[in-house]
């Protein structure tokens, strides 16, 4: 006779929102990440996503970093496991830490929370704050009860970002969960701005698909 299935008992993140909330994060969604995870990780299937209504500069990391270990916290003083992604990992240049991001990407937390879809413009679009948000992620097996994800682009007709993108990278094609292969932004020629336009060396990119987002006008930033 086979195994009979074992019901897991899930719980509401309802408290470690809140408290989330509290410590500066401006939106925290839980997600069933099952679909996402690499090989190495597939015991920790629920993703903590964690946005923040700031632009990525070394402030906004510092908090991301400080609202993960909560939540790392949160989670070890119920007896779960967890792993932080780290929300910049690109530009940290630690070899263990490079290598998280390869591991699991932020975008992925955020679509299955419903916090966001992704846009003609590759980035997570909130329907209040558009892509002005930076973003992190708490990996955990604790068994929260997760929220409703978004499978699909809510772009409709809009090719702003396609128009204006000054390398030509946004190739105006729409996201969906369910076709994971779609090359949306061209990031070669994304980073190749920055050497023929030198004022945006100090930033990872001139960012335009983002402040030309009409969904991105709402939110007023707070950093
Ligand atoms: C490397 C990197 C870059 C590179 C390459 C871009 C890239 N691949 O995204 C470069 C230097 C070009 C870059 C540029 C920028 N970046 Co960048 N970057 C990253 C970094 C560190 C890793 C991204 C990565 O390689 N992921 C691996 C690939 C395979 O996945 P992905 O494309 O990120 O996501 C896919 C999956 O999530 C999948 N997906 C979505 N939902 C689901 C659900 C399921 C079940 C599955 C299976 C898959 C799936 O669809 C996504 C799109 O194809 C992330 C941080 C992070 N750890 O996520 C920041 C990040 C993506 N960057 C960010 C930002 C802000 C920028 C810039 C605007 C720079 C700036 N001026 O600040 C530009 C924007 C350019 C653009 N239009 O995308 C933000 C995006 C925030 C947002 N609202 O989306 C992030 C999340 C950093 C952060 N902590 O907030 N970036
Ligand atoms: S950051 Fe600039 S160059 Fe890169 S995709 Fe967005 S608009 Fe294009
Ligand atoms: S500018 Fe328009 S097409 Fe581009 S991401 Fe925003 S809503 Fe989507």
């Amino acid at each position: 006779m086979g195994k009979a299935a074992v019901a897991v008992r899930t719980f509401s993140a309802a408290s470690l929102k809140e408290l989330l909330a509290r410590e500066g994060a401006t939106l925290v969604g839980v997600g069933d990440i099952t679909e996402g995870l690499s090989r190495e990780i597939t015991h920790l299937n629920r993703g903590i996503a964690l946005a923040v209504n700031r632009s990525l500069n070394r402030d906004t990391v510092d908090l991301l970093v400080r609202l993960e270990r909560i939540a790392v916290k949160w989670l070890k003083e119920r007896g779960f496991r967890s792993l932080a992604i780290p929300p910049d990992s690109d530009r940290i240049n630690d070899k263990l830490i490079a290598k998280l991001y390869h591991l699991f990407s932020h975008k992925t937390a955020a679509t299955c929370s419903g916090l966001g879809w992704i846009g003609k413009n590759g980035l997570i679009i909130n329907e209040t704050y558009g892509s002005k948000l930076s973003w992190a992620t708490v990996l955990t097996d604790a068994p929260i009860e997760p929220d409703r994800p978004l499978t699909e682009s809510q772009c409709g007709d809009c090719t702003l970002c396609v128009k204006h993108c000054p390398s030509g990278a946004v190739s105006g094609q729409s996201w969906s969960r369910g076709e994971p292969l779609k090359r949306l932004v061209n990031y070669e020629k994304c980073r190749s701005l920055k050497k023929v336009r030198p004022r945006f060396e100090e930033k990872p990119n001139c960012g335009l698909c983002i402040t030309i987002c009409p969904f991105s006008r709402n939110g007023h930033k707070q950093g």
